[in-house]
């Protein structure tokens, strides 16, 4: 929910770990995909009216045969950035699986909430790949680098010779994220630079075939924050996409520093919404701040349900697992969520989890959880060696930290057996009176009643963790069954 006023949205427009944006219009829809590394389903598919108040009405890949990351994938491997079209009465979907046994896959729906296609492969090594076809009907995939080949993408073939169309601006690093348009007679290419962290950038070139030759736009970067003191950094890694009434926006990731300094990120990278005017044929991006002027009258939408019973079938689309989710290690509908234990630890590739994305700075999550004769409880994960939980085992509750090679357990609390809850509150720093190393939030790990760990937040940053993810507060099961009645985010 971005919405905070008819007259005013907040940006980030999707909150939490959604990077790496693509955006397309069909009549007055708008749908979006993201990146989703080593997460299971793979590739959410939001959905809005008006670019800024959006809902995720699936995910693009959410089978095995669609999605296989085998244990194997580092965390921030996986599913990297996707492009998102609608060409020809359907929606096309291409992305890198750099997993190993991955490669450059195209899916196809004929509607955005699903079911997508198996995938097709198209043989080319790169990042980013871009699709867009021209008037006689070619597809163009061009791709990080910034490389281009023509394909047939409905089998995959690569009909030409990678070309090399841009390096990106001289001395910035990254040259990647091309999305190529045809925009009042002209090709676009638009990229990212300077890398996804604090040198971040948007440049843009233009020509007059999707074959170039491009001229970059003497005001590159036309976005960048980097430098600058804004409370949203790193921006880049965009989409342009046109509204109804013909005004133009650029859907981008950035991230929200918080506490001292060099600033932690803890949600992952964003997706913010900026607007775009037109002058010399160049786009211009206007200010990204995160409370901006709606362009259009909005209506607020209902408020997010804060628990989830589990009392229907299957799991909602922003339900999150790790590398797979096997039908043999969960359930859920009558009323619990029941984990059936793989891995032994959080720290292994294939522990059975359910989370969601941290999606504001304070937020409280809670659950009431049966460990029985099992192992399990609530974490705080931004990989397998960074990561904060709460577990209830033999009859006791403790807190245990995971930070790289170094592991923290708290003093224990014996609990009756039956259900407890469980508790995590994540309290986002007042950056008003901070000091050069002040936390950017400060982590509360317990039961309802009382608290065990008070964890500072930093650890669970990327620019501690390093790679390309958020955090996702979860559900687990390390040792047998563990049950959840149910779960509740409440943002802070
Ligand atoms: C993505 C690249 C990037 O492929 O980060 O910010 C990489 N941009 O374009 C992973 O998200």
């Amino acid at each position: 929910m971005t919405l905070v006023g008819t007259h005013t949205f907040t940006n980030p427009v999707i909150a939490g770990m959604h990077p790496d944006p693509s955006v397309c219009r069909v009549g007055d829809d708008y749908y979006l995909a993201c990146s989703s590394f080593e997460y299971y389903p793979g590739v959410p598919i939001l959905h809005s009216r008006d670019l800024i108040n959006w809902t995720q009405i699936g995910n693009a890949l959410e089978r095995p045969a669609q999605l296989a990351l085998p244990p194997s994938t580092p965390s921030s491997g996986g599913v990297y950035a996707p492009t998102l079209r609608h060409h020809d009465g359907r929606f096309w979907l291409i992305t890198t699986n750099v997993a190993p046994g991955g490669g450059t896959l195209i899916y196809t729906a004929d509607r955005a909430e699903g079911p997508w296609s198996d995938p097709v492969r198209v043989p080319v090594e790169g990042i980013d790949p871009d699709l867009v076809w021209d008037d006689d009907g070619h597809c163009w995939c061009t791709y990080a680098g910034i490389w281009q080949v023509r394909i047939d993408p409905r089998d995959g073939r690569v009909l030409s010779d990678p070309r090399k169309l841009w390096s990106g601006s001289p001395g910035a690093q990254a040259p990647e994220a091309p999305h190529l348009y045809r925009i009042g007679g002209r090709w676009y290419l638009l990229i990212a630079e300077g890398g996804t962290e604090r040198g971040h950038a948007v440049s843009i070139a233009r020509g007059d075939s999707p074959e170039g030759p491009f001229e970059p736009c003497p005001a590159n970067p036309i976005l960048s924050h980097r430098g600058s003191g804004r409370p949203i950094q790193n921006t880049g890694h965009a989409d342009l996409v046109q509204a109804p009434d013909g005004s133009w926006w650029m859907v981008l990731l950035g991230v929200r520093p918080g506490g001292g300094t060099p600033g932690w990120h803890v949600l992952g990278r964003e997706t913010f919404l900026a607007p775009v005017t037109w002058q010399d044929g160049w786009p211009v991006v206007g200010e990204l701040l995160p409370e901006m002027p709606a362009p259009w009258p909005v209506t607020p939408p209902e408020p997010e349900a804060t628990r989830d019973d589990f009392d229907q079938a299957g799991l909602r689309p922003h339900w999150l697992s790790i590398r797979s989710r096997p039908d043999s290690s969960w359930s859920a509908g009558d009323g619990w969520l029941t984990l059936h234990a793989r891995d032994r630890s959080l720290d292994d590739p294939c522990v059975t989890f359910v989370g969601r994305r941290q999606q504001h700075r304070s937020c409280t999550v809670r659950a009431l959880v049966d460990a029985g004769a099992g192992r399990g409880g609530l974490v705080v994960r931004l990989d397998e060696n960074h990561h904060y939980e709460v577990e209830i085992s033999d009859g006791e509750v403790r807190v245990t930290a995971r930070l790289g090679s170094m592991r923290h357990t708290s003093p224990v609390l014996p609990v009756p057996s039956g259900p407890v809850r469980l508790r995590i509150d994540i309290i986002a720093a007042d950056g008003g009176d901070g000091h050069p190393r002040q936390e950017p939030d400060m982590i509360r790990l317990g039961t309802e009643t009382e608290v065990l760990a008070e964890l500072d937040g930093r650890y669970l940053s990327t620019e501690v963790a390093g790679g390309f993810t958020g955090r996702v507060i979860g559900m687990y099961a390390t040792d047998g069954t563990v049950r959840f009645d149910w779960y509740d985010y409440e943002p802070g």
